[in-house]
């Protein structure tokens, strides 16, 4: 309770911020896009980590307020970053299965999209398996009316959780992540590359986008790419960075 509120008056003192981390196209080395993250700096200048403060962000509920601005934020980013001349630019947002069953979640997106005028169709929403479990057809039914606004949808950690793959085949979404922990292993051995390539693979089999999280050095890069996928991101391109950073970085890689 004492965090919740220490939670809630972060956000009145908007000491949470989003970080913004590049995505890469493993062909050209170029950006095509970044992922927004969330970072709460307390007063004291200490950071605590997301994996602290979401869960107790979604069980108050507070998740709502701050998954929206979290939004807004990206949204007006893309924006900046289309008038600094960086048009093909996607921006990626994750999305908190709190938010997303929100019955209001889809009067948000458009709420966000009408005000900060961000193109629809450069904005993803990532989205993790275990949001599939409780009732398939309602997310069915929800992902078809985000994808009509043009918005697009990433299935983020993809392989760690249990949604079967005859159930991913009916979600039509747009981009898969290969999780890090599979992105670790594709150096150890042959068969610590198998799940990459298998992921790798389905994604094109199923004509969707796939991308790489965590590559942290050369060996990586090059395997994913030798395995045909197609986007990365990770500490070797570039680390989470504010938005004054991510547009110094812009102008010198993008
Ligand atoms: O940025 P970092 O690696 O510390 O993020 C840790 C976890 O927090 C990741 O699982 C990431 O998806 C999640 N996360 C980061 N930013 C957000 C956000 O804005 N909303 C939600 N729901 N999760 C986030
Ligand atoms: O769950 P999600 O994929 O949204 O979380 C992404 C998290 O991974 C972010 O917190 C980000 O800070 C972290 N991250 C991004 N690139 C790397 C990397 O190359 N190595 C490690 N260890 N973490 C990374
Ligand atoms: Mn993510
Ligand atoms: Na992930």
């Amino acid at each position: 309770v004492r965090t919740m509120h220490a939670l809630r008056s972060a956000l009145e003192d908007r000491e949470l911020f989003v970080v913004y981390q590049p995505q890469i196209d493993l062909t050209t080395r170029r950006p095509v896009g970044a992922e927004a993250l969330l970072r709460w700096r307390t007063k004291d200048g200490s950071f605590i980590p997301p994996d602290r403060f979401i869960p107790i962000a979604e069980y108050s509920g507070l998740i709502i307020e701050i998954g929206e601005q979290v939004m807004r934020d990206a949204c007006l980013e893309l924006v900046q970053l289309n008038a600094l001349g960086f048009r093909d630019f996607t921006i990626s947002i994750n999305v908190s299965q709190v938010q997303f069953r929100h019955p209001r979640f889809l009067d948000t997106l458009h709420k966000v999209l009408a005000e900060t005028g961000a193109p629809a169709g450069r904005v993803e929403l990532e989205i993790t398996e275990s949001i599939a479990m409780e009732d398939p057809d309602a997310l069915i039914r929800l992902l078809e009316q985000i994808k009509q606004t043009g918005v697009s949808i990433a299935i983020d950690d993809f392989g760690t959780g249990f949604s079967s793959l005859s159930y991913l085949q009916r979600l039509h979404a747009d981009r898969l992540k290969i999780d890090r922990a599979f992105v670790t292993e594709i150096t150890h051995s042959q068969r610590g590359s198998s799940i990459a390539e298998m992921v790798i693979q389905l994604g094109r089999n199923l004509g969707m986008s796939v991308i790489a999280e965590g590559v942290e050095d050369e060996r990586q890069a090059s395997i994913l790419s030798a395995l045909g996928c197609p986007l990365a991101q990770g500490y070797l391109f570039a680390r989470p960075m504010t938005v004054d950073q991510l547009r110094t970085w812009m102008n010198n890689n993008g």
